[in-house]
């Protein structure tokens, strides 16, 4: 019957899971991914959920990523620690050194986590939101492809360059932001194409610097960064903190190590900061959370929303009612299972 499903967000995981597996990754790295991908779904971020795993497998089918790669991780004892994730995907080095992150923070009220020659294609709410659950702050990270130009260029240099932050709350809920440098993920405009959808005004250029809302003139010329030359500084900070401090790729490299074209994922390394409150407090005398939650609570109540409030709402209704995925989306789900690598062009 034509129209929309709903689906379990844990049969969604099994099926996903299934998918990743039948393509060769090993099952704890299918099992990570999948995690992303049916999170992303369910907190209703389309632009990372399901509709990644055509660009997943596409950058398996191009061998691009490592589908066998197991995650090193190297603890010099010191505050900065590394996961190699050996061009495998970001996922499983993050799970890799997530613990050890947490502890090193905990000890010293600050730590770092490298992520190295990873291929990364997800939101970015996960690292934040895992190290909040321990009790951490923390800054998450990443250059991705040079679609994006600077403020007052028009020539793509930059990548949509996502960063997210995370600040533990009392309840299961922490405060957590999470957005691309550019005005919109690519992901986003990417979406508006296949809908047929014009994009607002703002996002991007065309290859003349030309304001343009079809997206297939913005994928074909430059996206533009939020907040102006504010947000263009950001980007080069994630490019320089994230790329050149870490001696993996910038956003360029990036892109011509993929070969250029807007059809697959990046590969790149990425960078996690945790940082314990109760360390940068404790000659304070006061609680950090509890000072937190007087403006956190004091945003509120003007009738102001948090940042993540709707994918919190989103998350409880899919956990609660399952997710809601068209004919299209199913019938993509059961072709990937069918036909794996084969469904794709890399
Ligand atoms: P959005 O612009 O959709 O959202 C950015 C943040 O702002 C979210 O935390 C969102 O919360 C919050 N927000 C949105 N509207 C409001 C509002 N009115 N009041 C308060 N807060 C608000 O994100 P982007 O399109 O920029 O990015 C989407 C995702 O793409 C991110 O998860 C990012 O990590 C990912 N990404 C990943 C890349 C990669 O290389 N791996 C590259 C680029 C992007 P809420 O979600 O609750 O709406
Ligand atoms: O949406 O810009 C994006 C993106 C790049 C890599 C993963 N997502």
């Amino acid at each position: 019957m034509a129209g929309p499903h709903m689906i379990s967000v844990d049969d969604l995981l099994s099926r996903v899971t299934a998918i990743f597996t039948g393509c060769g990754l090993r099952p704890e790295t299918a099992r990570s991914v999948a995690r992303v991908i049916v999170a992303g779904e369910r907190d209703n971020c389309k632009s990372h959920g399901i509709y990644r795993i055509e660009g997943c497998l596409r950058v398996l089918a191009a061998g691009k990523v490592s589908a066998d790669a197991v995650p090193a991780l190297h603890d010099s004892g010191k505050a900065v620690i590394e996961v190699d994730a050996g061009g495998g995907f970001s996922n499983p080095a993050f799970d890799t050194g997530v613990d050890a992150l947490a502890a090193r923070a905990r000890e010293g009220g600050l730590a770092a986590l490298v992520i190295r020659d990873c291929l990364h294609f997800s939101a970015l709410w996960h690292d934040v939101e895992a190290l909040a659950a321990r009790g951490l702050a923390s800054l998450s990270m990443c250059p991705s492809y040079a679609f994006v130009a600077p403020a007052g260029g028009m020539e793509p240099l930059l990548g949509t360059n996502p960063i997210a932050f995370g600040w533990p709350r009392p309840g299961p809920q922490p405060y957590v932001f999470d957005f691309a440098t550019s005005v919109a993920a690519r992901g986003e405009i990417e979406l508006h194409r296949r809908a047929g959808k014009p994009i607002p005004e703002g996002w991007a250029v065309d290859c003349g610097g030309a304001p343009t809302t079809d997206p297939e003139t913005a994928l074909a010329g430059a996206m533009l960064t939020f907040g102006g030359h504010k947000g263009s500084a950001i980007s080069t900070m994630i490019e320089l903190m994230a790329g050149a401090m870490l001696g993996e790729f910038m956003s360029r490299e990036a892109l011509d190590f993929m070969g250029g074209g807007g059809n697959l994922l990046p590969r790149h390394g990425a960078l996690v900061l945790a940082l314990d409150p109760a360390t940068f407090a404790a000659r304070s005398g006061r609680d950090p959370i509890v000072e937190g939650e007087k403006l956190l609570n004091a945003i509120g109540g003007q009738g102001a929303r948090l940042p993540s409030a709707r994918r919190f709402a989103a998350r409880d209704a899919a956990l609660r009612d399952g997710i809601l995925l068209s004919d299209a989306e199913l019938a993509q789900l059961d072709r990937f299972e069918a036909e794996g690598l084969a469904a794709v062009s890399a």
